[in-house]
């Protein structure tokens, strides 16, 4: 992972992590990750909490992808019939195994709704948008549903914190505004088809309340 953030590498990991077949690769999925947060990083230490629980995420995750059973873990596919076969998930209350790769993963998958929300808002704003608004509204959308309140309240401060709409687009690294508005056209539908392809498949296994 190289220092500098760029949208375009976002853009693609999340391409490389669909296979042929539309399943959808760990690897590739954890390092569009890893992006993010190197990105929030470069905002500032208000963040950091955030990126801490991210973080913390990925680990958990590139644990399973180079442990002895990292065969089951190439695509989100394989970890849910692997896990679930294996009784690993804790499906209805925290047991005797509250970091699944299926929990785990879904706490990312709803942060990707929040990403592709907000994306969206940033590439259709005006000059006089603001990032803070486009932030919360995407997070009232999503990930707010799952978050308890105190959670909450200290995002909404950490959003007070985001710089202005001009700061992020050049923080992207990718071009003029113009060319960031370009990208960030083609990358969100690859974004918008990972999330769906996870969310039908957690829904497909009733999967989308995990503890
Ligand atoms: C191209 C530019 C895009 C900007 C990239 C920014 C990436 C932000 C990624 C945020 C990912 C947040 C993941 C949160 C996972 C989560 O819901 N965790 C909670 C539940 O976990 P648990 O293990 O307890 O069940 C956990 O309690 C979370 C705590 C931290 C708060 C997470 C708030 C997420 C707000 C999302 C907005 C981020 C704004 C960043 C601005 C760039």
């Amino acid at each position: 992972m190289a220092d500098t953030f760029s949208l375009e590498r976002v853009l693609e990991t999340f391409r490389s992590s669909l296979s042929e077949t539309k399943e959808v690769y760990m690897k590739y999925y954890i390092a569009g990750w890893q992006e993010l947060v190197s990105f929030m990083n470069s905002l500032g230490n208000v963040f950091s909490f955030i990126s801490k629980d991210v973080v913390s995420k990925i680990q958990i995750l590139e644990n399973f992808l180079s442990g002895e059973n990292r065969s089951c873990y190439v695509t989100i596919q394989s970890m849910v019939k692997y896990e679930l076969e294996n009784e690993l998930v804790d499906l209805t209350k925290r047991g005797s195994h509250p970091e699944s790769g299926c929990r785990t993963l879904l706490r990312l998958h709803r942060a990707l709704l929040w990403l592709e929300l907000f994306l969206e808002r940033l590439r259709t704003s005006k000059e006089d948008g603001k990032t803070s608004v486009m932030c919360s509204e995407a997070y009232n959308e999503s990930l707010a549903q799952h978050h308890p309140w105190l959670i909450r309240k200290a995002v909404g401060v950490a959003f007070c914190a985001l710089p202005g709409r001009d700061t992020f687009f050049d923080v992207m690294n990718a071009g003029d505004h113009t060319q960031v508005v370009a990208l960030l056209g083609e990358s969100l539908p690859l974004i918008a088809e990972v999330y769906q392809i996870t969310e039908d498949l957690y829904a497909k296994n009733n999967l989308l309340e995990l503890p």
